[in-house]
């Protein structure tokens, strides 16, 4: 056998091999069907960072127990709600609570509360980074915001306005519609813009249970030093992407 015909035997004997080697591999990676399906349930998003990373604008202790504890009860109740309807399970979280007319009467106001407290949750710790003085948008946002607002200082003064003026517990949003403008607004519990076709861009959560133990009764004070925490580059994306 030449050099040449050698060299390609052991390529094309290789080439095979690999090939078989997928094709084996294949079967075992296509589901059970004769078994039980697991239902897929939601969990507990991880926070990007740890629980004194917001200090001292937000306490470790307030970041790990309303994670650890709050969040994680909507995740145990929302799952709870759906585990007797498997078409409701598996769907992003963000879809099961955009058209809650889909969703039976029985469990509507169970999935809307607590699958509205895992959305907005999710969002609203991944919305935050480390503390900076001087924290501003950038981008698309940042040219929108002075367009839509006059300006990031007056934007800032109505969106703080709005969240500190929601009466009871609610959340804060930038919200975007369909038509690409930005509007400020508040909703009560866990209702989220996403419920009524609109994104969110920005949002803030005015529970006590967010800010209590630093802040006590001051929730201005802690929308105040939430401006620090505002990962804009998040905002950005969510925005512009
Ligand atoms: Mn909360």
């Amino acid at each position: 056998m030449r050099r040449r015909d050698f060299m390609m035997t052991i390529a094309g004997g290789l080439a095979v091999s690999e090939l078989a080697g997928l094709c084996s591999a294949a079967p075992d990676q296509s589901p059970p069907t004769a078994q039980h399906k697991e239902p897929q349930m939601y969990t507990l998003t991880k926070l990007p960072y740890a629980f004194d990373a917001l200090e001292p604008y937000i306490d470790a202790r307030t970041v790990e127990i309303h994670h650890t504890k709050h969040q994680q009860t909507y995740v145990d109740k929302v799952n709870a709600a759906i585990k007797d309807y498997p078409q409701l399970q598996g769907l992003p979280i963000n879809d099961l609570i955009a058209d809650l007319d889909r969703v039976p009467e029985a469990i509507r106001t169970t999935v809307r509360n607590n699958g509205g407290g895992v959305a907005n949750h999710e969002l609203y710790f991944a919305m935050m980074r480390p503390g900076k003085q001087e924290n501003r948008p950038i981008g698309k946002l940042a040219a929108a915001i002075d367009s839509q607002f006059g300006g990031f200082d007056q934007f800032q003064q109505k969106f703080s306005a709005a969240a500190v003026a929601q009466f009871g517990s609610g959340w804060g949003w930038l919200s975007l519609d369909k038509q690409g403008k930005l509007a400020i607004e508040t909703t009560p519990g866990h209702d989220t813009p996403v419920m009524f076709g609109r994104k969110p861009v920005l949002v803030v959560d005015v529970w006590e249970h967010a800010y209590y133990l630093k802040h006590q009764w001051r929730r201005a004070d802690s929308i105040a030093d939430w401006w620090h925490l505002i990962n804009w580059d998040f905002a950005e994306r969510n925005f512009a992407g």
